[in-house]
């Protein structure tokens, strides 16, 4: 069975991802902000806290945004995507193995993977992952470990594998019709949403590009 989540992002949606380099005092405050402009899948990724204080504050958040029709899916704890009685577990490459995370989580919590070659992409198929995010589509400072992996790739996994995908990094407004080329069909986001000036237009015309789907001819 294709996890909501899952096919929410298949149909071609945007995935708000938090991020402290903006205006926002916590993640949770940069999370509630992209819900309250309208974005309805956002990622708590707030790797350099404690985990302290990341708990509290996806028990804070994960019933926030359920209320208000949102999803909210952690990134890398399993521990603390259980606990919050999260939506979903992103894990990247190097996490905890993907096979064992499903084991844990059940059939219920998305569970999510970073990819960034072919090799990942098709390691990925029969290990119970629920949607890939791929990319860097582009180089991005957001991540900068992680060199590009380019559109050529992300035009061959919305090809050759079966599982629904998010392209990811370095994507802003202006490089939409170049991604959706690709065949992608969903985009997560940092800077390209969170660094708009305003949130919510940003979230409304992002959502509406999507919905138009591929570019004609
Ligand atoms: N994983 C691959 S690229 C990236 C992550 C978390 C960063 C995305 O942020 P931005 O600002 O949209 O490039």
């Amino acid at each position: 069975m294709v996890h909501p989540l899952a096919q929410f992002l298949a149909q071609g949606h945007l995935y708000g991802i938090t991020d402290l380099r903006y205006r926002w005092a916590s993640h949770q405050d940069c999370a509630q902000a992209m819900v309250e402009a309208g974005v309805r899948l956002v990622q708590y990724r707030g790797k350099d806290l404690p985990w302290e204080q990341q708990r509290a504050e996806l028990l804070a958040l994960v019933p926030w945004a359920r209320e208000r029709g949102a999803w909210v899916v952690v990134n890398d704890h399993l521990d603390l995507a259980l606990l919050s009685g999260a939506d979903g577990l992103h894990l990247g490459q190097g996490d905890l193995d993907p096979a064992r995370a499903r084991a844990l989580l059940g059939p219920k919590v998305a569970l999510g993977l970073s990819t960034h070659n072919r090799v990942q992409a098709q390691a990925a198929l029969g290990l119970g992952i629920d949607y890939l995010g791929v990319g860097p589509a582009y180089a991005t400072p957001s991540k900068p470990e992680e060199p590009e992996a380019g559109l050529g790739f992300l035009a061959w996994t919305a090809k050759e594998i079966g599982l629904p995908q998010v392209a990811i990094g370095g994507i802003q407004w202006e490089r939409l019709p170049e991604v959706l080329n690709t065949g992608q069909r969903s985009v997560a986001m940092i800077e390209g949403l969170l660094g708009a000036p305003d949130l919510k237009a940003q979230v409304a015309r992002i959502e509406a590009r999507l919905a138009q789907g591929q570019p004609l001819g």
